[in-house]
């Protein structure tokens, strides 16, 4: 083989690798919606203040209008389940993980169920 050949192939397969690598970083990070139980502004940044101490979180953003959260964190770090539980565990309903039922009843009455 020539020296310019094996030049080129060399140079194509650092581009494959180089690519790939870029991808794996691409999927490093997910975002979920969470469906939750909140109800207001205060629940929205009682929960996003909450998350965004979670170790991999990145951005944690409640819809008060929908109850949802969006979460977007390094799948390395954390998953869906340990956010879950981090919501359930500052008192609201994550998906189908009902609230830690010590931190509900600490929540203001207007940031139970129902409470508005
Ligand atoms: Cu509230």
């Amino acid at each position: 083989m020539k020296a310019k050949t094996i030049g080129f192939l060399l140079t194509a397969m650092l581009m494959l690798a180089g690519n790939s690598l870029f991808a794996q970083k691409e999927k490093s990070t997910a975002t979920t919606v969470i469906k939750i139980s909140s109800q207001c502004d205060m629940c929205k940044k009682r929960i996003e203040t909450g998350l965004l101490y979670m170790p991999g979180v990145k951005n944690a953003t409640v819809t008060v209008a929908t109850s949802t959260i969006e979460v977007k964190y390094k799948k390395s770090k954390t998953n869906l389940k340990e956010l879950e539980k981090a919501i359930a565990a500052i008192g609201y309903d994550a998906n189908d993980l009902p609230a830690d039922t010590e931190a509900y009843n600490k929540l203001p009455k207007c940031c139970q169920k129902g409470g508005h």
